[in-house]
């Protein structure tokens, strides 16, 4: 329908109270250190930082927290605000890109750019890659940490229903939500998962089909339904061998290659409207490696070939 965004947005988003580790905090510095505005201008975007959300434009509420959820009213205060600023983004007509920051921040990144498209009648679905489902919720958690419920309370999961304003709370269907590079799940999370239509690639079905086969499939869901995509990529996506600056590492992730290969077949099928780049945790880090190769991923998701393809392989045709 429109051209495609020439405006990229950054908003750094330093939570690090919905992990167990402390230094996702430090995140935006880092993005920002490795280049990721030069990176976008280099690619003929413009870009606006809008700098870091502080935690002075943040109000707290008294409101009685729900048990299992560590920090609760911290992260509501951050998620409200995160919101509020993700739907003015989007609807600037920018990519907004999140800088996190723990994976708590998409409750409100996703929440704000989903009510945009709410308004213009497109449906958003949301790429989620990620080594956890963070499909828990209060009743299912084993640790308590928010970071874990991000996709949950997206889709509207119980137990976390003040976390927004009422006329703000719906986010996303769960047919709207793929998860992608899965491969630890816990046993209740999975339970639960079990019972509604996620669409899921384990690591267990990329090793036996491959990114390519896979990211099609996904991508033909968003178009037959005329949507819009939000990635979501949590650092821990990735092996520990090329992104080791992480609290949550799994190891049996994606490769270097692999996730640029998601990146890439992403930018041809021209739909991601937003990003969050989260968990990034500098202080873990090896010498900044982590952090480039986030960088070098959004490079790969916003146009940087090797080789330019003048047709790109899943283009509508
Ligand atoms: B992340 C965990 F128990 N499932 O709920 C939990 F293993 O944003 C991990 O994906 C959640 O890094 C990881 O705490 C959250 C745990
Ligand atoms: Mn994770
Ligand atoms: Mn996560
Ligand atoms: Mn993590």
């Amino acid at each position: 329908s429109s051209a495609y965004p020439t405006t990229v947005s950054l908003l750094g988003v330093p939570i690090e109270v919905g992990a167990s580790q402390k230094g996702a905090l430090m995140g935006p510095a880092a993005l920002r250190t490795a280049g990721i505005a030069q990176l976008l201008e280099s690619l003929d975007f413009k870009v606006e930082d809008h700098g870091d959300i502080a935690p002075r434009e943040l109000s707290f509420s008294d409101e009685a927290p729900p048990a299992n959820a560590k920090h609760y009213r911290e992260i509501k205060a951050w998620i409200c605000e995160t919101s509020r600023r993700a739907y003015a983004m989007a609807r600037s007509g920018a990519i907004p890109i999140f800088l996190g920051g723990d994976h708590s921040l998409s409750m409100g990144s996703v929440n704000g750019v989903a009510r945009h498209w709410h308004e213009q009648e497109r449906e958003l679905f949301v790429l989620w890659l990620d080594a956890h489902a963070d499909y828990n919720t209060p009743a299912t958690t084993i640790t308590g940490n928010m970071h874990g419920m991000s996709g949950a309370f997206l889709c509207g999961e119980p137990g976390l229903d003040d976390l927004l304003p009422q006329s703000e709370r719906s986010s996303i269907v769960t047919r709207q939500l793929g998860l992608f590079g899965l491969r630890s799940v816990d046993k209740k999370e999975k339970e639960l998962l079990a019972q509604r239509d996620v669409w899921i690639a384990d690591m267990r079905r990329i090793d036996e089909f491959g990114v390519s086969v896979l990211m099609r499939e996904f991508i033909e869901r968003v178009r037959a339904r005329s949507g819009v995509l939000h990635v979501s990529l949590d650092v821990d996506f990735l092996d520990p061998v090329s992104a080791p600056g992480v609290g949550t590492t799994v190891s049996g992730g994606a490769t270097y290659r692999e996730a640029h290969l998601v990146m890439e077949m992403l930018q041809d099928s021209g739909l991601v409207r937003s990003l969050d780049l989260v968990e990034l945790n500098p202080f873990l880090d090896n010498r900044g490696l982590t952090a480039r190769t986030v960088v070098e991923l959004v490079g790969s998701l916003f146009g940087q070939q090797i080789h330019d393809r003048p047709t790109p392989s899943n283009a509508v045709v």
